[in-house]
């Protein structure tokens, strides 16, 4: 058993988290990953709060274990996702794509747990300052929106900079990544392109396919131009994209090109859609439940923890 002070803060068994994924992070894969004893996150993404109540509800009908909502800074619906975790009491808030700073006290307030993903050190001690509960730090090798900075070099280095727990995300999909970040000083780990995979994950099966299928530099980094890089899975969609921003097509025009994607890629349009997904994908092997990837990737770390400073043993 690994606990930490994320296992305690969040009151869960494994300091593991899934990824607030926006599309495909509904109440039922969040309710497989609390019930396997991981924290289960609901991704609100841009969907409004009728979509995310209906959500909460089939979670609370599976467990009553904890779960997290993500919200998604740059969402349309903002106002009224915050409004509706702050009714429902959802016990933890993970936030994306920007700075959640003036959200946290309201949230906190209503008793939720906030716990910001930041891309750099400077608005890690700023969310500190603000009250963040923790920090989930993501590197560049994680799917959908991205920084600069990689796992290994910005974890460690948030881990230097706050007091409060490190949660590390960005690359990590078996025990051995596991195990590395809590080297690095992480107190718990987020994994969300191996639960695309999951069973319960309710994404297309030839968008899971591409998934395993992929090996290591099959993923690309589109709209690194209009400000929201976003690391995807490559194919016709991407290098047309990436054509037409080396070519100079100006932000407007790229947002206009990459409007319905995601769904899209969600219903099994796996050429013409945007297909979210993190360098890890080449470690990913098979469509499993989501309680075999959590044991396994815990399972895993324990034991190479356990052999660290005597025999390593990493197969
Ligand atoms: O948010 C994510 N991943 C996402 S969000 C998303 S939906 C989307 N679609 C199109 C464009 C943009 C987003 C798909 N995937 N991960 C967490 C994350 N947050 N990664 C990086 C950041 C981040 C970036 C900048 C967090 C804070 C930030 O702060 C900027 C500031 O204001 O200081």
């Amino acid at each position: 058993m690994i606990t930490t002070r994320v296992s305690k803060l969040l009151d869960i068994k494994y300091p593991l988290l899934q990824g607030g994924m926006a599309w495909l992070a509904t109440g039922r894969l969040a309710a497989a990953v609390s019930k396997a004893g991981g924290l289960g996150i609901i991704a609100a993404g841009s969907a409004d709060a009728n979509w995310l109540q209906n959500e909460i509800d089939v979670f609370r009908k599976i467990t009553d274990k904890p779960f997290g909502v993500n919200i998604m800074l740059i969402s349309p619906h903002l106002d009224e996702i915050m409004d509706l975790v702050i009714k429902e009491k959802v016990p933890v808030v993970t936030t994306g794509a920007g700075n959640p700073g003036k959200y946290i006290p309201l949230l906190k307030e209503s008793g939720c747990r906030v716990i910001p993903v930041v891309a750099s050190v400077a608005l890690a001690r700023r969310l500190e300052r603000q009250g963040a509960d923790a920090l989930i730090a993501e590197g560049t090798e994680a799917g959908g929106h991205i920084g600069e900075m990689t796992t290994m070099c910005l974890v460690p280095m948030v881990v230097d900079a706050v007091e409060i727990p490190v949660i590390a995300a960005g690359g990590i999909a078996d025990g051995r990544g596991a195990a590395a970040a809590f080297i690095l000083g992480a107190e718990g780990v987020q994994m969300g392109t191996r639960f695309i995979c999951a069973e319960e994950s309710p994404v297309h099966a030839d968008y899971k396919e591409r998934v395993i299928q992929c090996r290591d530099r099959d993923t690309v980094v589109c709209g690194i131009s209009t400000g929201h890089p976003v690391r995807v899975i490559k194919n016709q969609f991407s290098r047309l994209y990436l054509s037409k921003e080396r070519e100079g097509l100006e932000t407007a025009e790229l947002d206009r090109m990459g409007a319905g994607r995601y769904p899209a890629a969600f219903q099994g349009d796996v050429e013409n859609g945007s297909l979210l997904c993190g360098q890890c994908a080449g470690l990913v092997e098979k469509v499993e439940p989501a309680i075999e990837i959590i044991e396994d990737v815990m399972e895993t770390a324990v034991r190479i923890l356990k052999g660290v400073g005597s025999e390593l043993c990493l197969k």
